[in-house]
């Protein structure tokens, strides 16, 4: 494998794997990154640190090449093919689901909006966590989030956006639920590459993350908080 000649002992052994599954993505080798998937679960690694440092970094990276001009659309989507292959050798070893759920997520991308790569890792990445997650995609109008969340009896409406134009939509959603006097029964938290923490303080939502691991810290935070607070667990 490319990554063992630069391995010198564990922890730096670690460390370029890591680096060698994320240049597997940026490079478009799904076949590579399937292996060093492997390795990875061979190994016993954290699986969840994997899928950040390696797979969202990797396919941040891509995008930083796209912006430079460096890399085009259809080289986006093989990278996402490279992180896909190795986000199928991941997915049975992501540690098994708690039997009781830590809370209920409905999730998607605002509408208008068709990027769902990040979606996707913060949705595995809580999943994967013991949250009960449903994904309604992308392109999701406000309404369906609430209608979905009242349905799914959610905790947590996780909404996505990367793009400028769409991102001001998921001030909709908090709308919306204020409209249905639901304000107070779930908690909103937003994400995506052009949301920040005053952004999500100025639409009124609750939570923001600006990776798939600090999106399940926020949660596992709030929920805690959540169920002090009501006194009782779901
Ligand atoms: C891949 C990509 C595409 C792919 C999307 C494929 C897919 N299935 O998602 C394709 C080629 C289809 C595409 C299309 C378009 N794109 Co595009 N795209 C990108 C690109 C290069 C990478 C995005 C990505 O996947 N990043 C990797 C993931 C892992 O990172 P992430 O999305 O940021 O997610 C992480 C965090 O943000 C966070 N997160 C994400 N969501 C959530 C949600 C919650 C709740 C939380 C807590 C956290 C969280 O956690 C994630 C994991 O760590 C970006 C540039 C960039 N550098 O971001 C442009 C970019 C977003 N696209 C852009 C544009 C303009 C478009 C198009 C309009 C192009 C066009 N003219 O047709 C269309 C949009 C169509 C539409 N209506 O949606 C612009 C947006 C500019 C702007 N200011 O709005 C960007 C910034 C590129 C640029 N500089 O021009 N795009």
């Amino acid at each position: 494998l490319r990554y063992a000649a630069g391995r010198s002992g564990q922890t730096g052994g670690k460390r370029t794997l890591l680096a060698a599954l994320r240049g597997a993505v940026v490079d478009m080798d799904a076949v590579l990154a399937r292996e060093l998937a492997s390795e990875v679960v061979t190994q016993g690694m954290s699986i969840s640190e994997a899928i950040e440092r390696s797979l969202a970094a990797g396919m941040r990276c891509a995008g930083d090449l796209y912006e430079a001009e460096k890399y085009f659309i259809p080289d986006l989507l093989m990278c996402a093919d490279a992180m896909d292959a190795a986000m199928s050798v991941f997915s049975p070893h992501l540690p098994a689901a708690e039997k009781k759920t830590k809370g209920r997520v409905v999730i998607g991308t605002i509408q208008g909006d068709t990027h769902d790569i990040g979606k996707n890792i913060v949705a595995l990445m809580l999943g994967s966590s013991g949250y009960d997650v449903l994904d309604l995609g992308r392109d999701v109008p406000p309404k369906a989030f609430v209608e979905s969340a009242v349905r799914h009896r959610a905790d947590i409406i996780a909404v996505s956006a990367l793009l400028t134009t769409t991102m001001g939509r998921m001030a909709d959603v908090v709308r919306e639920l204020e409209t249905q006097e639901l304000r107070n029964g779930f908690l909103v938290m937003v994400g995506g590459k052009p949301v920040s923490a005053e952004f999500t303080v100025g639409i009124g939502a609750d939570l923001y993350a600006k990776n798939a691991a600090e999106a399940l810290r926020v949660a596992d935070r709030a929920m805690k908080k959540r169920k002090a607070e009501n006194g009782c667990e779901k």
